[in-house]
């Protein structure tokens, strides 16, 4: 199949384009009521998630409605461990739960390394789906959690501002820990091979945590596992590695085998931009910049667009959009970023 649109592919690639991509984190999703209209009808998340025709539609929905330039699977990085054992519930309005949490060596034994055909067959086929629907308008970009954002949720049991629980798990078990990692991180490259063998044709791999770990425990207990991901991707895929927070790991993502590095918005990419060779930068609105009057999400657009430069650089948020965001400003974002971005080329 013979993409019509292949301009975040060609960026990533660090290929010259005619404009800058631009797609949103979570753009599929509470934002746009068409999501919520068919989410109403349903049990709840996982039902969405675990329906691959309902998955497909909503990972549609945000090419229809916002004309971005790629989907982004539906899915959520917490299928990983529940593949692995460890069932997650998604509480409404609260968010993810892990009833049973990862303790112990006796617990790490118990859990398997996940067959991606067996125990994730639904993401699998929701991006067969997907592929087929889109019919080659925009690329599919799969994803997966890193290692160390997936222990954090497998030790803590649901979301926290420190993840104190994990954190010490690095300090006082850091075999422990490594043990768990190792078999995330099989159970990843496995689940994100089998994702392109689906029809993504790009990866993300969110670490979503980064930026709570000591500069050493990200090299050793996150940055390694993902630069191991990377490299057992196939050569002709385009990886991006989003670390939020993680400002004080420049190094480790000029090291990485992934051709993009996403930046959150406290990061500012004229400093980035020499720390990290000839990578492709994503990012990096601040997702409040969307609450501000039409004029002023044009003007922070612009300004964002002119610190990364015309090239080398996928547009986007700098995390995900926030759900009470007005679909109607998500728009004028895109717009700027396509007519901006199209004008810096000129001049
Ligand atoms: O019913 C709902 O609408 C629940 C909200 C929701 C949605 C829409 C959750 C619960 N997950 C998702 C989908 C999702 N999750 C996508 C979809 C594709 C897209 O449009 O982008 C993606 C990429 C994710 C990835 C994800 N899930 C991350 C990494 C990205 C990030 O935001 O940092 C994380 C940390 C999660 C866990 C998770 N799932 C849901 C929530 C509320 C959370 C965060 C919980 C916490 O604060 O710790």
């Amino acid at each position: 199949m013979m993409l019509k649109n292949d301009l975040i592919l060609r960026a990533a690639r660090g290929e010259q384009t005619e404009r800058t991509p631009v797609w949103l984190m979570r753009q599929a999703g509470r934002i746009l009521p068409e999501y919520r209209a068919l989410r109403a009808l349903l049990s709840g998340f996982k039902e969405l998630v675990e329906t691959p025709e309902l998955a497909a539609e909503v990972t549609i929905q945000p090419i229809d409605a916002l004309d971005v330039d790629a989907a982004i699977i539906f899915s959520d990085i917490l299928v990983v461990p529940e593949a692995m054992g460890l069932t997650y519930e998604m509480v409404e309005a609260r968010g993810p739960l892990f009833p049973e949490t990862v303790k112990s060596a006796a617990d790490v034994a118990r859990l398997r390394v996940a067959d991606p055909e067996e125990h994730l067959g639904y993401v699998l086929e929701a991006l067969r789906v997907t592929k087929r629907a889109l019919n080659g308008r925009v690329p599919l970009i799969g994803f997966a959690g890193a290692p160390w954002t997936i222990l954090a949720y497998m030790v803590e049991g649901h979301g926290s501002k420190t993840f104190s629980k994990a954190r010490r798990m690095l300090f006082q078990e850091p075999e422990l820990a490594h043990a768990l990692l190792r078999k995330i991180t099989d159970t990843t490259i496995a689940y994100l091979r089998a994702q392109v063998e689906a029809g993504a044709n790009m990866l993300q791999v969110f670490d979503s945590w980064a930026g709570i770990l000591n500069p050493q425990h990200y090299h050793t207990f996150s940055a390694s596992y993902i630069a191991e991901i990377c490299a057992a991707m196939p050569a002709d895929v385009p990886v991006t590695v989003f670390a939020k927070g993680a400002y004080f790991a420049h190094e480790d993502f000029a090291r990485l085998p992934c051709r993009t590095i996403g930046l959150d918005w406290n990061e500012d990419p004229r400093k980035v931009r020499p720390l990290v060779g000839d990578k492709t930068l994503q990012g990096n609105l601040d997702p409040c910049a969307l609450y501000g009057s039409p004029d002023q999400v044009r003007a922070a657009t612009i300004e964002m667009l002119e610190r990364f430069g015309p090239q080398r650089h996928i547009a986007n948020l700098g995390h995900g959009v926030y759900p009470d965001t007005d679909p109607d400003r998500v728009r004028v974002f895109i717009d700027t970023v396509k007519e901006h971005s199209l004008r810096m080329r000129q001049d």
